[in-house]
Formats: C-alpha cells, structure tokens, sequence
C-alpha cells in the first residue's frame, strides 16, 4: 500500500501549522512510516506567510492572479499577542525578553516565523504555484488537481490526491456591496481589502460602511492620519465605542452622491433621513468564503460565522459524504493562530490514522449541536465563550498537551475596548504560558506612526 497523498493549499498560519505538526510528530517518531502522508503545499505568494506578508500590490499581482494581501501599512494587532501565543513557542522565548502586547504586523510576522524555523519548513511548500481547480473523481477515488507554475506561466499535469486540505484563507476576497449613486460619487471608494496607506485620508472627511473590525480600525487609523471627521455606518447595530469627537456613528447608508466639478465633494444620506457631506468611502464590508478552483459540490458558501455549517470540528467536509477535503481556519475568529494550531494538530492525527471519523450520521449531528450554538451566541462574552469551547474540543481531541483557553484575556481585551477604543492597544496583559507581564507600548497606538519590526523592537522598554 502506498501512503496518502495530500495536497495542502496555502501556507499562511493555517497551512503552516500543519507542516509544523506533521514534521514535529515525525521527528519524534510518533509517526509510523506506513502512516506518514505525502504532503505537497501549494502557495501562491512568493513566500509563506499568508495575510501576514504585506504588498503594495492591489487588484491582480505579477502574475494576473488575485492579490490575496488584505493588510496595510500601520497595522497593529487588533487582539493582545497573549491571545494568540502558541504556548510551546512563546513570544519571550522568539525576542528574548518582554514586548508590548499589541505588536505591529511586521512583529507578528517574525514571531510566526520563529516556530516554522525551528522545524525548517519553507523548503516543504511550494512557492508560487496557484492552484486552479480542484475535482472528486469518484471513479479513482481521488482528488484531481491542477496547478500553475505562476513564473513558468504553465498549467502543470494533472495530479492525484487522497486528501486536499484547504487553508486559503477567507479574508481575501471583498464582500461589495452596492449604494444607490455610488457610480457617480466623486470621491475614491475603496474596499479595506485594497487599502495599503492610510494617508491620503489627511484632510478628508470619511465614510465608513459597516460595524467590526475593519470599520473599528479604519475609523481610528483614518484620524489618527489627519482625516477632519469620520461617520460609520451600520447595518444591524452600532460599534457603540466611546469614539473621539470626530467619530460618529448612522444607520445604513441609503444614497450617495456628489458633484462632478473638479474639487466638489460627495454626499451620503442615511436611513434615519441625515445627511453628511464626505470626500471618501471605506467599505469596510468584510470578505466573502470565496474557493472558485473548488469544485461546485466542495465549495464551502456564506457568511462568515463562528461555526460555518457543513464541517465535522469546524473542519471536515460532509456534503456528500467526502470526508477528505478539510478547510482550515474557514471560522470567524476571536482565537487565531491558536485555534489554527489545534484545527491543524486535529488535521494531522486524522491524516495519519490517530483520529478515526465516526459515523456520517454522528458527524451530522454534531456539528449541527455547534452550528445550532452558535447561532444563539449574540454577544461577544458568548462568542468568546463558544470559540473557547471550540479551540478547546479540538485541542483534547487531538491531545495538543497544552490548555489553550485564553477566555479571561478575551473578556478582559473587551472591557478594555468598552472603556476606551483609542487606548486598548496600549493595555498590558500576562501570557499564559511564560507568565510574562508585557510592558508598556514605547509609543501610544494612536500616535505610533512606523510600523517597522526595527523601530518596535527599539522602542520597546528594556532594549
Ligand atoms: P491566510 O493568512 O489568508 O493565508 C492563506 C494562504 O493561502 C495565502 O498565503 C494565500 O496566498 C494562499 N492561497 C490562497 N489561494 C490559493 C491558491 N488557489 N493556490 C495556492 N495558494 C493559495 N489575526 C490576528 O490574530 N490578529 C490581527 O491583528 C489580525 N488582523 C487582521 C487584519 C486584517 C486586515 C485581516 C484581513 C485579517 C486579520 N487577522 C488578524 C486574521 C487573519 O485572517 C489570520 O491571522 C490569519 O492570517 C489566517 O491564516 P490562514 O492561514 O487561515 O489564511
Ligand atoms: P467582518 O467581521 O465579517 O464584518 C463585516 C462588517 O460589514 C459587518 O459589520 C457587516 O454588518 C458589514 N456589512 C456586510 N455587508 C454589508 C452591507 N451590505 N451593508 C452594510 N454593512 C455590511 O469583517 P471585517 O473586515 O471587519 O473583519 C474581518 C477580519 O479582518 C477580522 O478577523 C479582523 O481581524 C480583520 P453586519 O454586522 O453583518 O450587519
């Protein structure tokens, strides 16, 4: 018998974490050679990373293909890095002392880096190869995949697969919608997917369309860089953040508008009947679960939720009864590299035999039980409340060895931002696992302005 063939799409945290487990558990002989799958990874980008390599690049890349990069210049961790520390790596042990706990992405990027370092694994993926399409074929039994050798510019054979493991993320392709007038606006509008520089916002009044992470962080980025005013507007409820003067909040945005003379500047209205005038729309809108290479029968839809319907552990594919494709980090996320981590360690024991799948019908069942909790998670304490069960499931399941509930952190993070929304960024936490305190930022979040992991590292108390 030959050993399973797997191919892993995207080397982002997710897809990073599987090599990690696979190659930590072969080194320590946990796995026997009749058992160790084959894997070959496909990355697009021209290195590992995921989201959390930055591009100037917007719209088609080099290639032609999607520009994947969601992240702009000055992006701070939106959760304290104690949230997301993997316990068996910690940040004291990757810098060698304390750091802030709202690192800048550069930072975070070095951290992720570290661990994968320690095993080697860049050599494992394979760079700049998009895959295209992904199909069942029931005859063989097998995945057919086809991939471009994005530098050659050619589409490579056909190949085979026991398992496809899809970790392409889901922050990557805009949810846009449509606002009657929009094509006449005057200004720029601009989905945060394309956004890389807050500056030209100096100057300008700015609207923002929609109500989480991405209107919070465009709201104050776009005044910390100079813009005069900011309105959010919200389609279900507000952000309710004591903001600064120059921050306010509408309901939805029903019409925009504007002047098309040189210099004139648009208009929205809302659905309460205000009006404001505005240079600028952020459609801070949120991303789409968007797989086309994905056969029509594979293909996860919706929005994006806590516990996507259709996944055994938030992970493998029901429809159909194909239990060999799984998607990694497809949930909304309070827990991040962590909850990637355990999804990945689940990942690799089911590869090699140590988890046995129970029955489709047990399966079924079970993920309805999280889907139906899901949906009756309203707040952000129940939300953080059920992820934290859900990180925690897959980390017993799969013996992960460590207790990854970071819960009171979560709770504590979102007092913080109820007191506060310009200063939690500078809030200190205690890590979990090195039992480190962080220090102060060297700068307050709404005055540091670079980014660079040089200057954090410099700025930082103590070095
Ligand atoms: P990704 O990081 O998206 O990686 C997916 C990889 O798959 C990419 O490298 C991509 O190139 C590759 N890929 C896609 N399609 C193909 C294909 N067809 N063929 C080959 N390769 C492919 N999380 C935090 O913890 N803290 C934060 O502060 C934070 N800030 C964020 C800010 C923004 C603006 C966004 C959008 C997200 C943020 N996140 C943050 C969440 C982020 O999604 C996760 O931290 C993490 O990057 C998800 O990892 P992933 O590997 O699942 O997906
Ligand atoms: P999210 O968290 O998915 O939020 C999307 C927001 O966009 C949310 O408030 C939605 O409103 C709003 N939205 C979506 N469609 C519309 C329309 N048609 N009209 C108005 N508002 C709309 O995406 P984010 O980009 O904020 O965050 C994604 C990740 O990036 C996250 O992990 C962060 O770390 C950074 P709703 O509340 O559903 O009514």
């Amino acid at each position: 018998m030959t050993n399973k063939r797997v191919c892993l799409i995207g080397a982002g945290p997710s897809g990073m974490s599987v090599l990690y487990h696979l190659e930590r558990l072969r080194l320590e002989g946990a796995i026997a050679p009749e058992n160790l799958p084959e894997v070959t990874c496909y990355e697009k980008q021209d290195d590992c990373g995921g989201l959390w390599n930055y591009t100037w690049r917007t719209g088609t890349d080099e290639y032609g293909e999607n520009v994947h990069g969601s992240m702009y210049r000055s992006l701070w961790s939106n959760g304290p890095k104690e949230a997301l520390e993997y316990p068996d790596y910690t940040f004291e042990q990757h810098f060698g002392g304390p750091i802030p706990s709202f690192p800048p992405r550069e930072a975070l990027r070095d951290y992720l880096w570290g661990r994968w370092n320690k095993y080697n694994l860049k050599p494992m993926v394979t760079l700049l190869h998009s895959v295209q399409s992904v199909n069942f074929d029931p005859a063989k039994d097998k995945f057919t995949v086809v991939v471009k050798d994005l530098k050659q510019n050619k589409l490579l054979d056909t190949k085979d697969f026991d398992f496809v493991v899809n970790c392409s993320g889901h922050f990557s392709t805009p949810n846009v919608p449509y606002f009657k007038g929009i094509e006449r606006f005057p200004g720029r509008v601009m989905h945060t997917h394309d956004l890389r520089s807050w500056r030209e916002f100096s100057g300008k009044r700015v609207l923002v369309v929609g109500a989480s992470y991405s209107a919070e962080d465009s709201a104050l980025q776009s005044i910390k860089f100079g813009a005069t005013s900011v309105v959010c507007s919200y389609r279900s409820k507000p952000m309710d953040f004591r903001w600064p003067d120059s921050v306010s909040e509408r309901p939805l945005v029903t019409e925009v508008g504007g002047d098309d003379r040189v210099g004139a500047g648009g208009w929205a209205r809302f659905s309460d009947g205000s009006m404001e005038q505005i240079d600028y729309i952020i459609l801070a809108t949120g991303y789409l679960h968007h797989y086309p290479y994905l056969a029509e029968q594979l293909r996860l839809r919706g929005p994006n939720l806590l516990y996507p319907a259709g996944l055994y552990k938030g992970t493998v594919w029901l429809a159909g009864g194909n239990n060999r494709l799984l998607y990694l980090g497809a949930q909304d996320q309070y827990y991040t590299y962590t909850m990637f981590d355990a999804q990945a360690l689940w990942t690799v024991r089911y590869l090699t035999g140590a988890i046995q799948l129970p029955s489709s019908a047990e399966m079924a069942a079970d993920a309805k039980a999280w889907v139906n909790r899901a949906a009756l998670s309203k707040t952000d304490q129940e939300n953080i409340a059920f992820q934290t069960d859900f990180v925690v499931d897959l980390a017993n399941q799969s013996n992960y060895g460590y207790d990854l509930d970071v819960s009171k952190i979560f709770y504590e993070w979102e007092d913080h931002r109820a007191e506060d929304i310009t200063t939690y960024k500078d809030r200190q936490f205690v890590s979990k696992f090195s039992g480190q305190q962080a220090p102060p930022p060297g700068q307050p979040f709404m005055k540091a302005i670079d980014d660079s992991l040089e200057h954090f590292l410099a700025s930082c108390q103590g070095k």
